[in-house]
């Protein structure tokens, strides 16, 4: 049983092992998208922290990532899961619905996001920015 998910994963975080370990654990091998670096932009209008090679080998020593490849383009899921032979597709419940057309080649799982954890509030600690103003 393949699994499926996608993500930027900067700054890699508790909130992103947890989603990959529940993820693993739904099927016998994980299949991580990598979402490039210029997809990013286009997604969050700014750059990853990390680069994507540097994501990729972060994700690629996680015990619970079997493997991993750059997902160039949010058009090409449903490539990417039939090119992976994926049966589940697995993403944070941010994502809920947004993912449903796909449920005619993969089950499509949305699981509890790790509430208190994002990237951008790690920048902003790091940042120096008081979390409330
Ligand atoms: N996540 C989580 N809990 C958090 C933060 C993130 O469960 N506190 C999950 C997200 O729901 C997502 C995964 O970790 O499933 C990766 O999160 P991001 O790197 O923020 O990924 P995103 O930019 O949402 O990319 O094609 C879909 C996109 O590429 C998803």
């Amino acid at each position: 049983m393949t699994v499926i998910t996608f993500g930027t994963f900067d700054i890699l975080h508790y909130g992103h092992i947890r989603i990959l370990k529940r993820a693993r654990e739904m099927g016998d091998r994980l299949v991580v998208g990598v979402s490039s670096d210029t997809l990013n932009e286009r997604k969050k209008g700014r750059k990853p922290v990390y680069s994507q090679e540097e994501r990729l080998a972060i994700l690629t020593a996680i015990r619970y990532v079997d493997e991993v490849f750059v997902e160039e383009s949010l058009e090409l899921k449903r490539d990417y899961i039939l090119q992976h032979k994926a049966d589940k597709l697995v993403m944070g419940n941010d994502w809920a619905g947004k993912f449903d057309e796909f449920n005619d080649v993969c089950e499509v799982i949305y699981l509890e996001r790790t509430p208190s954890i994002s990237t951008t509030s790690i920048i902003e600690v790091v940042k120096g920015i008081p979390e409330n103003l």
